[in-house]
């Protein structure tokens, strides 16, 4: 038998290489599955924070597995302060959203948390100052703090016309 045209699946995977061989994390960057972060250590409102983030091309960082949260919360124990990452209450509700619209698989909750106080939306994560230092915490979205942007590479390429697939 002769092979005349290849599998579909192995053109997407030949894509997913690709976009990993060729897509590097833009400076200051680190890479981390096929995802790019960085801790902003100049303080911001959650809001502020989104978008400079939205103009690098990314989002407020999202935590989908426990391995994101065991890298992200490394990252931000290298910092002073509690950092922001792009979980945000829905106004008038109990229930959360990343803001890169991923859907909410994995929290991290710190114990008591979240205490879903009005006025009180926005996620950040625990400092190493904080004695349960990764965990997770509702808090005033107006207040100052570092955050984590998180540039995902296959949304990064949908910029310049190619589509990656997800296995
Ligand atoms: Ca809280």
């Amino acid at each position: 038998d002769v092979i005349t045209a290849v599998p579909s699946f192995v053109n997407r995977v030949v894509n997913q290489v690709e976009v990993q061989c060729f897509t590097p994390c833009s400076s200051g960057y680190i890479t981390w599955y096929s995802s790019c972060y960085k801790l902003v250590s100049e303080p911001k409102t959650w809001e502020e924070a989104q978008q400079a983030c939205v103009k690098e091309g990314g989002n407020l960082a999202s935590v989908d597995m426990s391995y994101d949260q065991a890298f992200i919360s490394a990252a931000v124990q290298q910092g002073k302060t509690d950092a922001w990452i792009g979980l945000r209450r829905l106004a008038g509700s109990d229930s959360y959203k990343w803001s890169d619209g991923w859907p909410v698989f994995f929290t991290h909750w710190g114990p008591g948390e979240p205490t879903n106080h009005e006025g009180e939306g926005c996620v950040s994560m625990h400092a190493p100052s904080h004695f349960i230092q990764g965990t997770w915490n509702d808090t005033a979205c107006a207040a100052a703090k570092p955050y984590i942007c998180k540039i995902t590479k296959g949304k990064a390429d949908k910029r310049h016309g190619r589509t990656t697939s997800v296995l």
